[in-house]
């Protein structure tokens, strides 16, 4: 193979150039000196752009083998199919050097990429980004284990509810101001967006025989504008024990319990007392801020203390629209907040990471050591 780069193959000397030969006089060695010039050109061509010239240049439409042809006419009759043919012969013979030319070229390419000091099979490829399990979940699944050890089912209700299992069944009637608390979002046919997993507690009540115990986690929603610790679409975890005799004490040891497992150690609690129209009584347990380590910072509202935990005695309106006899049943009720739950386990500083979508904050939760 020659090494000669020609982009604009030149016939040999001696041999007319593409076109030019005077019309029908060309030799039968004249036209063979042409096709050997050719295929030289051919063969030594080095890219398949100079061998795409060459075979323009002689076997194109307008090459100059082909063109001899259009000479055919003025040639007298007898000499014509002897022409005609040497000229076919010609073109033929430099087609077939074009094409094995061109063969050699694409394998030589193609040798060429493979052993290309770039490409090194050996190395590994690009690794998918492994996932990480959102932290609310994380806690989520760590609470059903807690509830589930002490005996509780694990219930999922409905996030688009009625007004009455929402509000009315908790006793909290259409004109009672506590539902300024908790605005929320209205479908047009009435039903709402849950505002609390409270929304759960006349459905398990109806859907089970006491006593029984259960926990339903979910999502909520409030229309209500957002800051560090609020958002309209937020995280709760009920908690619902219906039995013959509890007791306040018992309400408050379990939920010591389900805070020092969360954290892995005792954490600093405090009980107010809470209005909620469906307990009397009714509490807030707070616990002492853990991203500020109780100083005050924007999560705690400069406090020290974060509302995690409200609670209390379920009230026997709420008991008979779940179907029960105040005089037979009692229960306590717990509605956690996940998602500050989460902030204080994980030491988030603004809830609003939590669902927006951000994946390097998911990111860091991957092997946390809580899955
Ligand atoms: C309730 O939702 C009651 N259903 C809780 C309850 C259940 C009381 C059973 C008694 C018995 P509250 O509106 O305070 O209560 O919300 C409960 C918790 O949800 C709060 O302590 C807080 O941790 C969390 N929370 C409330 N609003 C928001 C918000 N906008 N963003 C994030 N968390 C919130």
């Amino acid at each position: 193979m020659s090494d000669t780069t020609r982009t604009t193959p030149q016939p040999p000397q001696g041999v007319a150039p593409a076109g030019d030969a005077p019309a029908g006089d060309a030799p039968a060695s004249a036209l063979a000196a042409l096709a050997d010039a050719a295929c030289a050109a051919a063969e030594g061509a080095q890219t398949e752009e100079a061998l795409a010239e060459v075979e323009r240049t002689y076997v194109g439409k307008k090459g100059s083998i082909r063109q001899r042809m259009s000479s055919l006419g003025q040639l007298p009759p007898e000499a014509r199919p002897a022409f005609g043919k040497a000229v076919n012969e010609a073109a033929q013979r430099v087609e077939g050097a074009v094409a094995l030319r061109r063969e050699a070229l694409t394998a030589a390419a193609r040798a060429a990429a493979l052993s290309a000091p770039t490409f090194d099979p050996t190395l590994p490829g690009a690794a998918p980004a492994p996932g990480a399990v959102h932290p609310l979940t994380l806690i989520d699944w760590r609470l059903d284990e807690i509830f589930r050890s002490m005996g509780f089912y694990v219930l999922d209700y409905p996030e688009v509810d009625t007004d009455y299992f929402n509000f009315e069944g908790l006793n909290i009637p259409a004109d009672h101001p506590a539902r300024d608390m908790q605005d929320t979002f209205w479908l047009t046919n009435g039903n709402l967006l849950r505002t609390h997993t409270s929304a759960g507690q006349v459905r398990a009540m109806r859907q089970f025989k006491p006593p029984f115990k259960a926990i339903f986690p979910g999502r909520v929603f409030r229309y209500e504008s957002t800051d560090a610790s609020h958002d309209h679409t937020f995280h709760q975890v009920e908690g619902l024990f219906v039995s013959r005799h509890v007791s306040v004490a018992h309400l408050i040891a379990s939920m010591k319990t389900l805070l020092s497992e969360v954290f892995g150690r005792e954490v600093t609690v405090r009980l107010r007392p809470g209005y909620f129209p469906f307990v009397e009584p009714g509490f807030e347990l707070d616990i002492s801020c853990l991203v500020c380590g109780g100083s005050g910072c924007s999560v705690c509202k400069r406090s020290g203390w974060v509302e995690l935990l409200p609670c209390g005695l379920i009230h026997p309106n709420v008991l008979r629209a779940g179907g029960l006899d105040p005089a037979e049943w009692q229960g306590w009720a717990f509605g956690l907040g996940l998602s500050r739950l989460v902030m204080m386990r994980y030491q988030i500083e603004d809830i609003r990471h939590l669902l927006g979508g951000d994946v390097r904050f998911w990111a860091q939760f991957n092997g946390s050591g809580l899955e």
